[in-house]
């Protein structure tokens, strides 16, 4: 999965592919570098971030999905707001990418009634405020009880069980502590039949690991990936697709030897 941020203010892109001539020329590139689908967001949820009003992103999205029909790749789209879901699924969107698992009033409704693909990500607390001291007694027990809480509820509610993804969500109210426990347990996750998806291109982690800024990332980029595909990731979302496409053509030989 490229990301594509059609925002001013992302960690690692902000302000680079914000009209949408720029975000399909980038788009175009992830694909023809590799990617299976793109992860298109018009609202940074850095830590730290504002919020963007629904007019705002919808904006900012509906020019770029509409410029995206032509790249025939599946697209996602990272938005919380069940309105938004609502106007991407019918602009053409394939998926929706929600940092909140349909937490929002309205939002399992807005994609049973689809039939489209969601990620359900785990997070503590708001964009806002989640990295100020974050706590958890059991950081995986307590994540993957979530996950299976936002699963269970969105098949009640009539998304179908095959189009379902999961998330720890990386970075979400999670100190570098708490993220590598999610990454060393990431198996305990492991469901033949929710695809398990991670985020941690570029994140502040590995950042923190390694000394680095935020653009000098990529070798710990691709460790991490790494050892989240060794943990059963099956989506990777990431900002630097044509070396990660390399990792996992290594992993790939890696297990059929
Ligand atoms: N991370 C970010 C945004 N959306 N969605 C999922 N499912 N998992 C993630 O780990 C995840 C996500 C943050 O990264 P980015 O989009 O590059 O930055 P920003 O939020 O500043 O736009």
């Amino acid at each position: 999965m490229g990301v594509v941020n059609i925002t001013p203010d992302s960690f690692s892109d902000g302000g680079r592919f914000l009209d949408a001539g720029a975000a399909l020329a980038h788009a175009r590139r992830l694909a023809d570098e590799g990617a299976d689908l793109v992860d298109l967001g018009a609202e940074s949820t850095r830590p730290g971030s504002a919020p963007v009003s629904e007019e705002e992103e919808l904006r900012r999205l509906l020019p770029v999905l509409q410029s995206l029909k032509s790249l025939e790749k599946p697209v996602s789209v990272d938005t919380r707001r069940p309105t938004v879901m609502q106007a991407v699924l019918e602009a053409g969107a394939s998926m929706i990418n929600d940092i909140e698992a349909l937490a929002a009033p309205g939002a399992t409704a807005a994609l049973a009634r689809s039939g489209c693909a969601v990620c359900l990500m785990h997070k503590k607390g708001d964009p806002a405020t989640m990295q100020h001291d974050p706590h958890y007694d059991d950081v995986v027990g307590e994540v993957r009880d979530f996950l299976k809480e936002r699963v269970d509820a969105a098949r009640a509610a009539g998304v179908a069980a095959d189009r379902i993804v999961v998330d720890p969500g990386f970075g979400f109210g999670k100190t570098a502590v708490h993220n590598l426990a999610l990454l060393k347990g990431l198996s305990g996750f492991r469901d033949p039949a929710v695809p398990l998806l991670v985020g941690l291109s570029r994140k502040s982690t590995l950042g923190l690991l390694t000394g680095r800024p935020v653009g000098e990332r990529l070798a710990a980029s691709l460790a991490a990936a790494l050892l989240a595909l060794q943990g059963g990731a099956r989506i990777l979302r990431v900002h630097d697709v044509r070396e990660t496409v390399d990792v996992v053509r290594v992993w790939e030989a890696y297990q059929k030897a």
